[in-house]
């Protein structure tokens, strides 16, 4: 199978002679979405029982700009923090991992994005204190800010999620502008991401607008449980047939094999075995080992098993993201 990014990574970004297939020279990805704060109880147990909390940072698309990141991939992230600590903490947080801030906002009113996780035994949960956030109020404005627009110029790739486009109405306008730029020249990575608690009462509405968002990407990402919720099936080749246009769509089962189509080609490349402390920012990780190949020009089945390798290094630990790890 050629490689993959020929097809997918638009042949007006700067070509690399030394890489395969032309592989672009110095890709950059901008991730589009909300940076959270997280508070972790440092005891199992009912939210109840914790008193004392270790504090990370989250949110779907910045865990994927600290993995491209670790792997060597410059990244972005297009966000609004709160002018408080949590937003301070974050854009620190995100320098240290090596990944640019730039395109930042920092609103003067509106709080940074907060979650806190539910440990138990058989896993953890997710309780999001967000409503009315400062991403929340990433519009279309937004992506006219100069910082912003100067990231999105030179980026090769934007990274959305489904998550994004939840969180409010002007953030899934920005989104729909994102995707609608594509002759921009970037491509655009899209993973379902499919929160329940973000689209409470508005299901329907929700699980459509990402079926448009996914159908109108170039790389897609779905976990199959999530894929039976938005699309009606969990099967790959359902899934395929149901979204065709993007060049390259993944399928993540609950085995943990992932099925790889790469326009018509399929490959099906099984997870490695690891002891799994939390799952939580797996998925990101994985498509952060997926893109960071994709942009080095490997074929579908070795970017598939960089985003294996990937995840388990968030699937070994409470983290969100794979940064800072030894
Ligand atoms: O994938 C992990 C993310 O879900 C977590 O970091 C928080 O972005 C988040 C969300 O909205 O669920």
């Amino acid at each position: 199978m050629q490689s993959i990014v020929l097809a997918v990574i638009p042949s007006n970004a700067p070509q690399s002679p030394d890489a395969p297939d032309g592989a672009p020279t110095n890709p950059s990805v901008a991730c589009f979405g909300e940076a959270l704060v997280v508070l972790v109880p440092t005891a199992i147990g009912p939210l109840q029982d914790a008193e004392t909390f270790t504090r990370g940072i989250g949110g779907a698309e910045v865990n994927v700009a600290i993995g491209l990141a670790a792997n060597g991939v410059q990244a972005d992230v297009i966000t609004r923090v709160g002018d408080d600590g949590f937003g301070r903490h974050i854009v620190a947080e995100l320098e240290r991992f090596g990944v640019g801030t730039s395109a930042i906002t920092v609103d003067p009113a509106r709080a940074t994005g907060l979650y806190v996780k539910e440990v138990e035994a058989t896993g953890s949960r997710m309780l999001y204190y967000r409503t009315g956030s400062a991403a929340s109020a990433l519009s279309p404005a937004t992506l006219d800010e100069p910082a912003v627009r100067a990231t999105l110029r030179d980026a090769t790739l934007i990274h959305t999620t489904g998550i994004t486009p939840a969180i409010s109405d002007s953030a899934a306008a920005a989104q729909r502008v994102l995707v609608d730029g594509r002759h921009r020249g970037q491509s655009i990575s899209f993973d379902l991401n499919w929160r329940p608690a973000l689209w409470r009462g508005r299901e329907r509405a929700g699980a459509a607008l990402l079926g448009e968002l996914a159908g109108r990407s170039d790389i897609v990402l779905l976990g199959a449980d999530e894929a039976a919720t938005v699309f009606g099936t969990a099967d790959p080749d359902a899934l395929r047939a149901a979204i065709p246009a993007p060049r390259i769509l993944v399928v993540k089962n609950d085995g943990g094999v992932a099925i790889g189509f790469d326009g018509g080609d399929r490959v099906e490349v099984p997870a490695r075995t690891a002891s799994v402390v939390e799952a939580i920012g797996a998925g990101d990780a994985f498509a952060a080992g997926l893109l960071g190949g994709i942009l080095a020009g490997v074929d579908l089945s070795t970017a598939i098993e960089r985003a294996h390798a990937t995840a388990i290094l968030a699937l070994t630990g409470t983290h969100d993201h794979v940064g800072g790890r030894e």
